[in-house]
């Protein structure tokens, strides 16, 4: 069985930019995975933790055989790749990736909360998941679209592609 997924990529060390980028690329070499689409890269606010640096974020959709728990960790593996600038204890993280939904799983697991405990309420999450699946519904919360409307005091900006 397939199940169609997304994954919020997050940065704001190094250059996040690059690091997002990269993540992407990444995450097509997933195995057992069709990479479906990734939206624009978005400059966010931080949510939370107010002083530090603003937020690269951005939304990938796959469809994937492998299971949720092997899949949190293919993508545990990437972080631990491009998620730290330095091998010493408590090194910042370069890259956050959560696993957003995984089909309309419901899980209330520890390790893996689906869909995403906090995702209809960010808008650094659901303005790029709106992008690139607009009709998709949150189960138990209700339309990306409407959800991202309730978030309309968040900072977030849209990144142009750069010219080649
Ligand atoms: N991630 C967090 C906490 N706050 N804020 C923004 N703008 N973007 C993030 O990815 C983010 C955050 C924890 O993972
Ligand atoms: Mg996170
Ligand atoms: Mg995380």
């Amino acid at each position: 069985m397939s199940e169609r997924c997304f994954i919020a990529l997050g940065a704001n060390l190094g250059d996040p930019i690059v690091t997002v980028q990269a993540a992407i690329l990444a995450l097509r070499e997933l195995p057992q995975t069709e990479f479906i689409a990734a939206s624009s890269l978005y400059r966010t606010a931080p949510v939370g933790l107010k002083h530090q640096p603003d937020f690269i974020n951005a939304v990938v959709e796959l469809v994937t055989v492998s299971s949720a728990p092997t899949l949190l960790e293919a993508l545990f593996a990437i972080e631990e790749r491009f998620g730290r600038q330095r091998s010493v204890k408590n090194a910042p993280r370069t890259l956050d990736l959560d696993l957003l939904l995984y089909g309309d799983a419901i899980s209330t697991d520890l390790h893996l909360t689906l869909p995403h405990p906090r995702l209809h309420e960010r808008a650094f999450v659901l303005a790029p998941l709106a992008q690139i699946a607009p009709q998709l519904i949150i189960p138990g919360r209700g339309g990306v679209a409407e959800l991202l409307l309730r978030c309309a005091d968040q900072q977030i900006e849209k990144l142009l592609p750069r010219a080649a």
